[in-house]
C-alpha cells in the first residue's frame, strides 16, 4: 500500500478554493488549503440516503415540472405537455458529472440537475489521486461532460445549461438572482468550513462524511478521517480569522437569517419556483443540513421551512448509474 503523509494527503484532499488562501509556511499554507477544500469535503447523507432506495424517480409523477420548462421526463399526464416542451429544446444523450460528494461547488450542479431532472452520471473523483480527471486540463471539481463537451466552473456550467434549458430567453438573470448566487459563493460558503471543523467531535463526525462518502481507499479513508479531523479543527480557527469570523455559529445563523429575509416572505427567492440563486443556497447548504451545524441552524434560525420547500421542489435525483 502506498505510504502518504498525512498532510500531504490532506492538502491534495481537502483542497478547494486554493488560491485565496496565502497564509505564510508552507506547511501552514497547505493546511489551510486543505481547510479551504473542505467547505469542498463535506458529504452529503440525503443524497446518499435517497438514493438507495429510489434512485431516478424518472418513473414517478414529478412534483418540480413546475414553471419555466424544465426538462422533466416524468410519465406523468399533467406534465406531458411540459416534457415534450423541454425535450425539444435540451435532451443531452449523455451527462457525467467529475465531483466530490461533498464539495459545495459539486453540489450545487447536482442540485441544479435534480432539479431539471436531468440525468447524470456521477464519477466520485478521488481527491489525491485524481486519476479520473487525468483526461481533463482543469484540474478541479466539478467538471461536466455533456455529450462528450467539458464543463467547467459549478456557476458557468449552470449558466451553460440553463441557457440550453431556455434559449429563446435572452433577457439575463434577474440582478436579485446574480446577487444573491454571488453571495452563496462568496460569502455563505465561507462561513461553513469553521462551523462543521468548530469543536473536535463536529470535526470527527465531518470527517467522517467526507471520507465515507469520498471514492478514497480503506487506508486513505483512515489517514484522513483521523488526521484529517485533527488538522482541520485547528486550521478552522485561522480560517475565521481570515474572514473575520468571530464567532462561527453566529455568522452562520446570521448568513441563514439573511437569506430568509432576502426572501422577503415569498415562498423562495425565485417566487412561487425557485431560481438559480436558492438552487445555489440549497446546494451548499444540503451537505451540512444533517452534520450538528446544519441542524443547529434549521432549529435556530428560520431557514427551515425554505430548505424543507427546495427538498420537496428539488425531488429525487436525477442521479443514474454509470
Ligand atoms: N469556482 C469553482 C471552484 C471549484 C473548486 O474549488 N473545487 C475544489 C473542490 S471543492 C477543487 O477541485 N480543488 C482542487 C483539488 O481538490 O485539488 C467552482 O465553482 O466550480
Ligand atoms: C400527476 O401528478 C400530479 C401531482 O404531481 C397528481 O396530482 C396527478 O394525480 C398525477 N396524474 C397522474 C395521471 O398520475
Ligand atoms: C472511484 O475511483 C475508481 C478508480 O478510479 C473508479 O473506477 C470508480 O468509478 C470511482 N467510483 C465512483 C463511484 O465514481
Ligand atoms: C477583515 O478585516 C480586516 C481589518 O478589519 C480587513 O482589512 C479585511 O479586508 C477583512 N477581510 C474580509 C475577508 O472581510
Amino acid at each position: 500500500m502506498r505510504r502518504v503523509n498525512g498532510v500531504a494527503l490532506l492538502s491534495r484532499a481537502v483542497v478547494c478554493m486554493g488560491s485565496s488562501t496565502a497564509v505564510g509556511g508552507a506547511t501552514q499554507q497547505r493546511l489551510v488549503q486543505a481547510a479551504m477544500l473542505n467547505t469542498c469535503s463535506i458529504s452529503n447523507p440525503l443524497w446518499f440516503t435517497r438514493r438507495l432506495g429510489d434512485h431516478f424517480g424518472l418513473s414517478k409523477p414529478s412534483v418540480s415540472c413546475g414553471a419555466g420548462g424544465h426538462v422533466c421526463f416524468s410519465s406523468n399526464a399533467t406534465s406531458l405537455a411540459q416534457e415534450v416542451h423541454a425535450q425539444d429544446k435540451f435532451l443531452p444523450k449523455d451527462v457525467e458529472l467529475y465531483q466530490y460528494e461533498a464539495c459545495p461547488f459539486c453540489n450545487k450542479v447536482r442540485a441544479f440537475l435534480d432539479y431539471y431532472k436531468i440525468p447524470y452520471k456521477v464519477m466520485e473523483v478521488n481527491p489525491i489521486s485524481k486519476k479520473e480527471i487525468k483526461w481533463s486540463d482543469y484540474k478541479k471539481v466539478p467538471i461536466l461532460k455533456v455529450d462528450g463537451e467539458q464543463m467547467v466552473d459549478s456557476s458557468d456550467i449552470i449558466d451553460k445549461l440553463f441557457q440550453r434549458i431556455n434559449p429563446e430567453n435572452n433577457v439575463v438573470n434577474g440582478e436579485e438572482e446574480k446577487k444573491w448566487r454571488g453571495w452563496v459563493d462568496n460569502h455563505l460558503v465561507h462561513v461553513l468550513s469553521p462551523n462543521i471543523y468548530r469543536t473536535a467531535s463536529e470535526a470527527l463526525e465531518s470527517f467522517d462524511y467526507i471520507t465515507s462518502h469520498g471514492n478514497f481507499s480503506l487506508y486513505e479513508r483512515i489517514v484522513a478521517k483521523y488526521t484529517g479531523a485533527a488538522a482541520m479543527y485547528f486550521v478552522s480557527k485561522k480560517l475565521k480569522k481570515k474572514h473575520n469570523i468571530t464567532d462561527e455559529r453566529a455568522a452562520l445563523y446570521e448568513a441563514a437569517e439573511t437569506w430568509v429575509d432576502a426572501l422577503k416572505g415569498r415562498q423562495f427567492l425565485g417566487g412561487s419556483n425557485p431560481n438559480l440563486a436558492d438552487l445555489a443556497a440549497f446546494g451548499v447548504l444540503r451537505p451540512i443540513r444533517h452534520l450538528k451545524s446544519g441542524k443547529d441552524m434549521v432549529e435556530n434560525t428560520r431557514i427551515g421551512e425554505w430548505y424543507t420547500r427546495m427538498e420537496s421542489s428539488v425531488g429525487e435525483s436525477a442521479r443514474i448509474e454509470a
